[in-house]
């Protein structure tokens, strides 16, 4: 899979790209994800990429051309483009999954106080990560990219995410590591047993638990991955 992310913050995706999974998985080439400067597309002398918005009243707006050039160098017939935008469609699992089966994604980032709106029409999805608002899409693309990511077959052993918080509208199930005894906490005695039908049974029942108590909201909706 290839990941393209439109910016005008490259610097904010070095941590990001150079640390655990997702700097393995880039170079055991499960993905490729590049960083665009938004400011090289610009055609302005002065590599502006924003200006006042007509009408007045909010502050600096992305300009299209940057954004327009950028997506037509880099887009082909397998490409979904995605602008990360507080106003899109709330992200959720089962979009991550949808996404991880994509050959390309272009992730627009949005900043200031907006974009132009005619950039909206170059945007296959539009996605928010939840209902609060950001800076920038940077952020954002981020969570998306690391979710996304940690999905391709390969990158992390299936079984890890099989059981993910989320999948079957669930959240995970608790679990321990050593010592059996920490401070007087015990690891619970079925874990210890050796006896995988109990085991198993012990998980899901932790799972409904755990999801009945903090979030019923998974439970009612019936709707996957909420
Ligand atoms: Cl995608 N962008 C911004 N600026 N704020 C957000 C967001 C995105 N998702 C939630 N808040």
């Amino acid at each position: 899979m290839k990941i393209d992310i439109l910016t005008i913050f490259p610097e904010m995706f070095q941590g990001f790209l150079t640390t655990s999974i997702i700097k393995r998985a880039v170079e055991k080439n499960f993905v490729d994800i590049k960083i665009h400067d938004i400011r090289k597309y610009s055609k302005d002398p002065h590599k502006k990429v924003d200006d006042y918005g007509y009408g007045g009243g909010r502050g600096m707006v992305l300009m299209p051309q940057p954004i327009f050039d950028a997506v037509d160098d880099l887009k082909d017939k397998n490409t979904k483009v995605i602008l990360m935008t507080p106003q899109g469609k709330t992200y959720k699992q089962n979009i991550a999954y949808d996404l991880s089966k994509e050959k390309h994604l272009i992730l627009i980032c949005g900043h200031y106080e907006g974009f132009d709106e005619r950039i909206r029409i170059l945007a296959d999805i539009e996605i928010s990560i939840g209902d609060y608002v950001l800076t920038g899409g940077e952020l954002a693309s981020m969570v998306i990219t690391d979710s996304i990511v940690r999905l391709i077959d390969g990158v992390i052993e299936k079984e890890s995410h099989l059981n993910d918080s989320f999948n079957n509208n669930l959240l995970d199930y608790p679990v321990y590591t050593k010592p059996v005894d920490f401070r007087g906490m015990k690891v619970p005695d079925v874990l210890l047993s050796g006896h995988h039908a109990n085991i198993k049974k012990y998980r899901e029942q932790e799972a409904i638990k755990k999801t009945q108590t903090r979030r019923p909201d998974l439970l009612e909706t019936g709707d996957k991955n909420g």
